[in-house]
C-alpha cells in the first residue's frame, strides 16, 4: 500500500521549513520499485567474502574484507559498463551489518568498485547478451568475485561520486592517498564487532550497491541495494573468516534486514525532490516498567544532499533518558569528519545533528550507501509524529531544507486536572466526596501537598470546580 502525503510547513526550533512534499511508504519488504522503462541494475547476487588480515588502528584492530556481487539489468535497455577512464559504469560500495538487541547497525564500509567489462550471465534469468562488454545486456548479469572487489587498485573514493545522478570522475581517485596497506579502501570492521564472544545472537549481513547513471537517469535506481546474512568463522592469520549463509535478498537495501528480523520495525521512503532516496526504519518497544525504548535507523540510499539532522518532537512533560547516536566512519583517505552528531533534548524535540554545509562540505553528513543509528527512551507510549530529517548540500532554489517524516514519537502526558481525584476529566461532586472520606487523613485529597486533607485542600477543589 501506497500513501503519498503532501505537508505544507514544519515548525522547527521556532524556523519554519518549507517541506515540500514527502512520500511516506509503508514497505512490505521490497525497496524495488518495479520494473521501469530503461537501464535498471540490481544486485542479483552477493557470492563469496574474501578477508585480508587486520591493522591495529588506533589500538584497535580493524579486519578487512570484501564481497562478491553479481550484477543484473532487469530494465529494458541495455546497461553502460564503460570502463575508466569512461565513466559511464556502476559504481559498487560494499558494506557490512549487525543486529543485535534490536539494534540494526552499520559496521563496516568499503570503497566502492569500478565497473569494467560486462560479461552476459544468466544469474537473473534468460539474458539478452550484448555483442561487447561494454554493455551489460537485457536480463544479463555480470559477476564480481570477492577477490576482484578487494583489489585495492579497482577501488575509487566515495568522495567524489554523485549517488542521485549516478555521475562520478572517469578517472577515480585523483589527489587521492594510495591505499593503506591491508586494510586500505576495502570493507574495514572492528574486530571486536565480529568477535562470537562479545557479540553473542548476533545477525551480520552485507550489502552490495551498484551506482550507475543510466539506471538513475531512468529513475531506476531505488532496487539497487541487496542484502545477504553471514556467519563469522574462526580468528586466523588476523581475522575472522565470514561466510554467507540463506540466499541473497535482491533489490532490499540491508535496512530491510531489520524488519526481516522483527516484523514490527516500520521502514518509511524519503524521496527529496530534484536528488533521491532515504529509508527511515523506527521501532518502538514497550519496556514494561513505565518507559518505551525509540529506535530510529536512516539509511540514505541515494541522495547526494545528504542528511544533516533529525529531530524526533517531544511534547512538554516527556522525560527523555538514554539518547544515543551511532555512524560509521570513512577511512582510506576519505576525509569525511568522523564526529559524532550532537545529541539535544531541548526545544521540544530530541535533535541530533551533524553539522552545516556551510561550516564544513567535508562535514559528517549520512551520505549515500551508509546508514545511521538514532535512539532514546521517553517515559511515554508512542503515537505518530512528525520528524524532520534535515539536509545538507543545499538545493537548488524552491528545494526543502529539510523533509517531514512521519514516524513515531512519544505521545504528550495527559493533562492533569487538579482536584480531578477520580480521573473522569472533571471537577465536581464526585471528587469532593473522595476528599471529605479522606478528612484529616494524607493521600487522596492532599492537594496541597501538606500531608493532611484538610480545608485548605478543599479550598483548591472549589477554585476547580469544573
Ligand atoms: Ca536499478
Ligand atoms: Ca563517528
Ligand atoms: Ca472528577
Ligand atoms: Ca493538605
Amino acid at each position: 500500500m501506497k500513501t503519498t502525503v503532501t505537508l505544507g510547513s514544519i515548525a522547527l526550533c521556532g524556523t519554519a521549513i518549507l517541506t515540500g512534499q514527502f512520500n511516506a511508504v509503508a514497505l512490505e519488504g521490497s525497496s524495488g520499485e518495479g520494473l521501469v522503462a530503461g537501464a535498471d541494475v540490481i544486485v542479483g547476487d552477493l557470492v563469496g567474502i574474501s578477508k585480508y588480515g587486520a591493522v591495529t588502528v588506533g589500538g584497535v584492530p580493524v579486519m578487512a574484507y570484501a564481497i562478491g556481487t553479481t550484477s543484473c539489468n532487469v530494465g529494458t535497455a541495455q546497461l553502460q559498463w564503460f570502463a575508466s577512464p569512461d565513466n559511464r559504469h556502476p559504481f559498487i560500495p560494499q558494506n557490512m551489518f549487525r543486529y543485535k538487541n534490536g539494534r540494526l547497525e552499520q559496521i563496516g564500509m568499503g570503497w566502492g568498485k569500478h565497473g569494467f567489462t560486462a560479461l552476459q550471465g544468466t544469474v537473473c534469468g534468460s539474458c539478452s547478451a550484448s555483442s561487447t562488454g561494454n554493455y551489460l545486456g537485457i536480463g544479463c548479469s555480470d559477476p564480481y568475485s570477492s577477490s576482484l572487489n578487494g583489489s585495492q587498485s579497482g577501488l575509487g573514493t566515495r568522495m567524489e561520486v554523485n549517488a542521485a545522478t549516478g555521475v562520478f570522475p572517469g578517472t577515480p581517485n585523483v589527489g587521492m592517498p594510495s591505499a593503506p596497506a591491508t586494510i586500505g579502501r576495502r570493507i574495514q570492521v572492528k574486530g571486536s564487532d565480529l568477535d562470537p564472544a562479545q557479540n553473542a545472537g548476533a545477525i551480520y549481513l552485507a550489502e552490495g550497491h551498484y551506482i550507475a547513471q543510466d539506471d538513475a537517469a531512468a529513475g531506476n535506481d531505488n532496487n539497487n541495494a541487496s542484502w545477504r546474512q553471514f556467519t563469522v568463522g574462526s580468528l586466523t592469520s588476523g581475522s575472522y573468516t565470514l561466510a554467507f549463509t540463506s540466499t541473497t535478498q535482491r533489490q532490499n537495501a540491508a535496512i530491510f534486514a531489520w524488519k526481516a528480523f522483527d516484523s514490527d520495525v516500520k521502514i518509511a521512503n524519503v524521496d527529496v525532490p530534484n536528488d533521491g532516496r532515504f529509508h527511515v526504519g523506527y521501532r518502538v518497544t514497550d519496556n514494561g516498567n513505565g518507559t518505551w525504548r525509540y529506535e530510529y535507523a536512516i539509511h540514505n540510499m541515494s541522495s547526494h544532499r545528504s542528511g544533516r539532522s533529525f529531530s524526533v518532537p517531544v511534547p512538554a512533560g516527556v522525560t527523555i533518558t538514554g539518547a544515543g547516536f551511532k555512524d560509521v566512519d570513512y577511512h582510506s583517505g576519505d576525509s569525511f569528519d568522523p564526529t559524532d552528531w550532537s545529541i539535544s533534548t531541548s526545544g521540544g524535540a530530541v535533535t541530533w545533528n551533524g553539522g552545516t554545509f556551510a561550516t564544513s562540505a567535508n562535514g559528517n553528513a549520512l551520505r549515500f550507501a551508509t546508514m545511521y543509528n538514532f535512539w532514546f527512551t521517553a517515559d511515554r507510549p508512542p503515537v505518530a509524529v512528525n520528524a524532520s530529517l534535515g539536509l545538507f548540500r543545499p538545493g537548488a532554489a524552491g528545494d526543502p531544507s529539510a523533509m517531514a517524516v512521519g514516524i513515531q514519537g512519544p505521545s504528550a502526558p495527559p493533562v492533569v486536572i487538579v482536584g480531578d481525584l477520580n480521573g473522569d476529566g472533571i471537577v465536581n461532586g464526585a471528587d469532593a466526596g473522595l476528599l471529605l472520606a479522606n478528612w484529616g487523613g494524607s493521600g487522596v485529597g492532599d492537594l496541597n501537598g501538606s500531608g493532611t486533607v484538610d480545608g485548605a485542600d478543599l479550598g483548591v477543589l472549589l477554585s476547580n470546580w469544573s
